[in-house]
């Protein structure tokens, strides 16, 4: 049978932008240029993204990741992840001697710097993100005494402030754009005077994916979004199809973690994938419809992205051997 006779009208809609960010990039290419500069093994403190993928090539390289700062061996290489880390972290690595190269993203490293400015000027700081994820750990740590974190709803009403003209709101990067003013907007019924971030604190790179998801949901049956699980700006995509329109999503590590079922009765399938996941994962995926059917795929562009970061300081000095 064709593909055609098959189930004629199956189609892929291919989201843009969608996959590695600058943030992600960088930070990737600090674990490699690291053991390339320095030799195996250079520790990672937690995984350096959120991809299993990425998190097992690196290891196959010589990476070992590490929970914790005090794990590593005294003297060694160790690279802080693009999630960021407390003044605390820094800190214990310090004193334990390590050599320290931070693959924060500079978008990150931005909120740090609104908490540490908001917090000199006293505001209580209501941080939105999601309790435990390594990002708000870091930014919370920077100010933890004025840092509040506002999760659920019930964190809203929950919430206190000592002075209701002197608070301010900062976000994690990889929040639902959508989500994260529902709760603005329910914090600022609490607290009418509430300051606004003096810029996006949601990525554009989580926007972006967002925007190109929400722009294909409405046309799609089914979407899958590659991405590992403890991916926050993976699984705000999920979310984001669901609410724009497509009638079911499922997020995968992987093509072969597709199921066949998903696919019965279903047209158009949307693909896109998060922040911190390679291509070939999406290749792959592609691959695995083009085989069921689906050959036939458009993408669909929101933004083209050209914004690229420097590598770590410390990466980038040139020490004058054939290495660099
Ligand atoms: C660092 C900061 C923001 O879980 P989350 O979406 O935050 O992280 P990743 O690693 O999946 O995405 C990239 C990233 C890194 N986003
Ligand atoms: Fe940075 Fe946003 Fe990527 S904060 S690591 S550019 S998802």
């Amino acid at each position: 049978m064709t593909v055609e006779q098959d189930n004629p009208g199956k189609r892929v809609l291919l989201a843009k932008p969608r996959g590695y960010c600058a943030g992600v990039d960088r930070a990737v290419e600090t674990v490699e240029k690291a053991l390339e500069r320095y030799g195996a093994p250079v520790y990672v403190r937690k995984e350096i993204v959120h991809n299993k993928h990425v998190v097992r090539t690196l290891t196959e390289r010589g990476a070992i990741f590490v929970e914790e700062t005090e794990e590593v061996p005294e003297g060694a290489h160790v690279v802080f992840s693009a999630h960021g880390v407390s003044p605390a972290v820094r800190e214990s690595a310090n004193e334990r001697g390590l050599r320290a190269i931070d693959a924060t993203c500079p978008l990150v490293t931005k909120v740090h710097q609104e908490a540490k400015r908001f917090a000199r000027d006293d505001y209580d700081i209501l941080l939105i993100g999601h309790h435990g994820h390594e990002e708000v750990e870091g930014t919370s740590g920077e100010a933890p005494e004025n840092v509040q974190l506002v999760d659920t709803e019930e964190d809203v009403a929950s919430v206190e402030v000592r002075d209701p003209s002197k608070v301010v709101w900062l976000s994690q990067t990889t929040l639902s754009v959508d989500e994260t003013m529902r709760r603005v907007d329910a914090l600022r019924e609490r607290f009418p005077e509430l300051s606004d971030p003096p810029s996006d604190d949601i990525c554009y790179a989580t926007q972006n994916r967002q925007v190109a998801v929400k722009t294909m949901a409405p046309e799609c049956d089914l979407v899958i979004v590659v991405g590992s699980g403890n991916s926050s700006n993976s699984v705000r995509l999920v979310e984001v199809a669901l609410d724009a329109g497509a009638r079911t999503a499922h997020r995968v590590d992987h093509a072969g973690e597709l199921d066949e079922t998903w696919l019965e009765g279903m047209r158009t399938v949307g693909v896109t994938s998060g922040a911190s996941v390679p291509e070939l994962l999406v290749e792959e995926v592609l691959r695995y419809l083009a085989e069921r059917g689906w050959a036939d795929v458009s993408e669909v562009t929101t933004a083209n992205e050209k914004i690229t970061f420097a590598l770590p300081r410390e990466l980038r000095k040139n020490l004058g051997g054939a290495r660099e």
